[in-house]
């Protein structure tokens, strides 16, 4: 072999080693473009609001996909937990729809995950999704009882003759809380605060009235209105007699004990004379 010949070799197979380098450097390169392409495809987490009487979920951030890569969406559902989503995906968006209207007074949240899915089949790097059922009132406060019935005397002015209740079953505090109770009688000496305590306004008179009969309202703090209920106070007489009665009937207590007595005496005087 020439000195030529020699150097050509070695000239050769440098190039040969560089190109063949390259190549593994560029492969390498693009599995990585590949690979940061695939993990960037999904947010970590997006958070989803729906309203009760909805079923479409406004979703931030957007779920924003590539269609000519991605094809589809998958909800992960783990065994025994209900999840009522489904996934779509419209002009590169995902749209997530619940598939019945649902019911924040039963559950508030749901926490799922989803994975894009490439068009060659293969998942994408999964997401957490939060979502939030929003209240809306509808239901209206109802009381505990039917109606209340109750009795006070004459010629009082109580702090309170009694309390009545109501509960509303929303799921939060403005339409879920009572703020009000409303007695709708405008002529009845009567007032009710916002914990539904009643008491009279003026002593009760049993002649004026034997029964007092209010209608009373409760409020939710959105001020959506209760049916009303009736609320019964009869007004007992209180008789004069009673008070100087006592008296008497301790005297008269007083005299027969004396009598007991003194007949017994007399009977023992009797005796021994
Ligand atoms: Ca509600
Ligand atoms: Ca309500």
């Amino acid at each position: 072999m020439t000195r030529h010949n020699h150097l050509g070799t070695i000239y050769l197979a440098v190039i040969l080693s560089a190109t063949f380098t390259a190549a593994v450097v560029t492969s390498s390169e693009n599995e990585d473009e590949y690979l940061t392409q695939k993990e960037i495809i999904l947010e970590k987490s997006y958070h989803g609001l729906i309203r009760e009487n909805e079923t479409f979920v406004e979703i931030t951030p957007l779920i924003k996909v590539d269609e000519e890569k991605i094809c589809n969406f998958h909800i992960l559902k783990k065994p025994y937990h209900e999840i009522p989503f489904e996934i779509e995906l419209v002009n590169n968006l995902g749209i997530l729809k619940a598939r019945r209207t649902l019911n924040c007074e039963k559950r508030k949240s749901y926490h799922f995950e989803i994975v894009a899915i490439y068009c060659d089949g293969t998942p994408s790097n999964t997401a957490n999704v939060h979502i939030t059922v929003i209240d809306i009132n509808e239901y209206a406060p109802t009381f505990l009882e039917p109606s209340y019935v109750t009795e006070v005397d004459e010629g009082r002015l109580y702090n309170e003759i009694l309390r009545v209740e109501a509960t509303d079953k929303d799921c939060t505090p403005l339409f879920g809380d009572v703020c009000k109770y409303e007695i709708l009688n405008n002529d009845e000496p009567f007032a009710i605060d916002n914990e539904g305590s009643i008491k009279n306004t003026e002593p009760l008179s049993h002649r004026a009235s034997h029964n007092h009969i209010l209608s009373v309202v409760a409020y939710d703090c959105a001020m959506k209105e209760s049916a009303a209920i009736m609320v019964s106070i009869k007004v007992r007489r209180v008789c004069e007699a009673k008070f100087l009665g006592m008296p008497e009937r301790i005297d008269y207590t007083v005299h027969i004990h004396t009598y007991i007595y003194s007949s017994t005496q007399d009977r023992k005087n009797t005796s021994a004379s």
